[in-house]
């Protein structure tokens, strides 16, 4: 069956030389509410946001939202908007926020022209599907309407901290992928015995598949937040590259915890709620009973959303991540994050938390446990080509071996 098909990515390979649209892959026609959108999906997205329908989807809100099929599912075309970074305020131009007035990232510094030496050892794939392209992908072209002086820069700029936490926590917003309330009012949706054990009949290949895909959907969410976050695209590209290789996943995990249901230990997936035993097909259970464990105590800590940005963006922008080629930037950046996040506990006298979140050592090693399940799995099989998972997937997880120079 590996053989048979075509790989199923979530999402078709980014271009570079002519962006598509964003969502359904159609000819753009500019950026629009902050993604660079066809005249059909900005249609759409404006009409979504102006009335008060609300979708639903009638299958299990996966659908493929392609140019043939966009009309098909309002509901995951929405979803779709949503998670690939449009906002009603249009306000994604990282460091040029419309909310906060910030400095502007012009097209000479921005990742897309950078040409900088990359580290040694990090080594950066280029091609449709790599964080490369992802970043470049949003990047800001045109000008940008807020006004920039050099000394307004987000990195530099005096700004409070309390507008990094409102930034921080906007950009979590924007691109979290399902709204708190709505994962919230849907814990009772959980699927049904027959429909376990259809999912428990799966070939391991297809399962694998499947959740490399939900995964890497939620890296993809993770780039946007993290090129939403001030000061994030001001570093260099090989830095850039760097911080979301280590920390993407960490950062999935963090956010997973805003989708799992503590009492009865399950998991937003794929459209309704799913205990462990719904992935027995994946073959590594220890792994998968990790990964519970660690949402449920996560969760045990009742986080707000403000505690999972401020967290979020602090596993993401780590200084003392290998290969960095300007640690003491990151650092400085990293350093704002901190000060916002005990500012913000302070205020909502929530100080104790600090000392109670999860070690990054432990977001490491669930880490690490991944990666070699991922390595047993096609030691296993081997007739599992890895060209089927999303090429996001595999520059993450299973990087190719340099090749001799
Ligand atoms: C952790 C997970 C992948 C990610 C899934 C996410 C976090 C995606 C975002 C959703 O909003 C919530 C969500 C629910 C379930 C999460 C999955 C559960 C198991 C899976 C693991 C990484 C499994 C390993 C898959 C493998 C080995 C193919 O990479």
């Amino acid at each position: 069956m590996w053989g048979s098909n075509p790989p199923l990515y979530c999402h078709p390979p980014a271009h570079i030389e002519a962006i598509p649209c964003k969502i359904c892959g159609d000819k753009s026609s500019g950026f629009h509410y902050g993604v660079s959108a066809c005249e059909g999906c900005k249609g759409f997205f404006r009409r979504s946001q102006q009335s008060s329908l609300s979708y639903a989807c009638s299958r299990q809100q996966n659908c493929p939202i392609d140019r043939a099929s966009r009309n098909r599912c309002q509901h995951c075309r929405l979803q779709k908007c949503l998670r690939l970074g449009m906002s009603r305020d249009g306000s994604i131009t990282p460091g040029c926020s419309v909310l906060m007035g910030s400095g502007s990232i012009t097209p000479g510094c921005s990742v897309l022209m950078g040409s900088g030496s990359i580290t040694p050892g990090c080594h950066i794939l280029v091609g449709p599907g790599s964080i490369h392209s992802w970043l470049q992908d949003l990047a800001p072209w045109g000008p940008c309407p807020c006004p920039s002086p050099v000394s307004m820069s987000p990195m530099m700029s005096p700004h409070p901290p309390e507008l990094l936490t409102q930034s921080v926590l906007a950009s979590h917003r924007e691109t979290c992928q399902l709204r708190a309330e709505e994962l919230q009012l849907r814990r009772r949706e959980t699927f049904s015995r027959e429909e376990v054990c259809a999912f428990q009949k799966k070939l391991p290949e297809e399962m694998w598949q499947r959740c490399a895909c939900r995964l890497t959907e939620a890296i993809q969410s993770v780039v946007e937040f993290a090129k939403r976050l001030r000061g994030f695209m001001e570093l260099c590209q090989n830095d850039q590259i760097v911080l979301l290789k280590a920390g993407a996943m960490e950062v999935v995990l963090v956010r997973m915890c805003r989708a799992f249901n503590p009492d009865n230990r399950t998991v937003f997936f794929e459209g309704k709620y799913a205990g462990a035993e719904l992935f027995r097909s994946l073959g590594c259970p220890e792994l998968i009973g990790s990964i519970f464990d660690f949402a449920q105590n996560l969760c045990a800590l009742r986080c707000s959303e403000g505690e999972v940005a401020l967290f979020s963006a602090i596993v993401l922008i780590n200084a003392t991540r290998p290969w960095l080629q300007d640690p003491g930037k990151v650092a400085r950046l990293q350093g704002r994050l901190e000060v916002a996040f005990r500012l913000l506990l302070r205020r909502t006298q929530r100080e104790g938390l600090l000392a109670k979140l999860p070690p990054l050592c432990r977001l490491r090693a669930l880490c690490s446990q991944h990666v070699e399940q991922l390595q047993t799995f096609r030691r296993l099989r081997p007739a599992a080509p890895l060209s089927a998972f999303p090429p996001l997937y595999r520059e993450l997880f299973a990087p190719e071996p340099e090749s001799p120079r």
